[in-house]
């Protein structure tokens, strides 16, 4: 087994080096990657650069380039379902594209022929993050993870998100991670801690607990790697 563990941004990403402590750096399609041996199993890390597009190159890369045989997503995302506050865990059972658009001939929001509105994630994986929660005394809710290519600071487009998808939360990276996990059958977890709540206040929201936000995610990942290798 070769896990992948990837983030969007570089504070995403941090705290799971500083955990694994020792890696070695590999320059692969204009990104760096993390190769490293944690408590004997081969782990790649890397941040994607935010967005679907490089989150989609960077999930390939591991999977196709790297050889991972899991891939676990670990990051910061916007809150939508009001129970969902500030450092809050979210983990996707479900994502989609929210901004993927040809509603003008007929077909739903997120929809493309050939493809479909939502992709789900791994079963298994959402089950070990249940015995994490239980260890951790930290729980999480399991939800809907809606995904597009623009920082959402705005209460009309999250109302929007709500009823094309019935989303708890939104980011910019989850729903083409999964596609790319789904399509190379290779088992795919996406989690979030919330770092703001997508309204006008969103990006001052974003400034002050992403950092923290970020270490929650990526410290249950850890424990999540720890509980898969045991
Ligand atoms: C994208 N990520 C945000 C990147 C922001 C600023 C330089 C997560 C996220 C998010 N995405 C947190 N809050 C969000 C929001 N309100 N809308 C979209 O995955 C980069």
């Amino acid at each position: 087994m070769k896990i992948a563990i990837m983030g969007a941004m570089p504070e995403e990403i941090t705290p799971i080096l500083e955990i694994v402590g020792e890696y070695k750096t590999t320059q692969y399609a204009n990104n760096t990657y993390y190769e490293a041996s944690y408590k004997g199993c081969e782990v790649v890390i890397a941040h994607s650069k935010i967005g679907k597009v490089f989150s989609t190159l960077t999930a390939t890369s591991m999977i196709e380039h790297f050889a991972c045989t899991t891939l676990l997503f670990s990051g910061v995302a916007g809150g939508i379902n009001p129970s969902l506050k500030i450092g809050d865990l979210i983990v996707a059972t479900k994502l989609s594209q929210h901004d993927l658009d040809i509603t003008a001939f007929g077909h739903p929001m997120g929809f493309v022929p050939g493809g479909s509105v939502f992709v789900e994630t791994d079963k298994e994986l959402i089950s070990v993050a249940k015995d994490v929660a239980k260890e951790l005394d930290k729980n999480f809710q399991e939800g809907v993870i809606a995904t597009g290519d623009q920082f959402v600071h705005d209460t009309k487009i999250k109302e929007a998100i709500v009823k094309n998808f019935g989303a708890d939360a939104l980011e910019m990276e989850g729903a083409s991670v999964a596609v790319v996990c789904d399509a190379l059958h290779v088992p795919c977890f996406i989690l979030r801690a919330i770092s703001d709540t997508a309204d006008t206040d969103a990006s001052f929201s974003f400034d002050e607990f992403m950092e923290s936000s970020a270490i929650i995610s990526a410290a249950f990942v850890m424990k999540m790697v720890d509980k898969i290798i045991e």
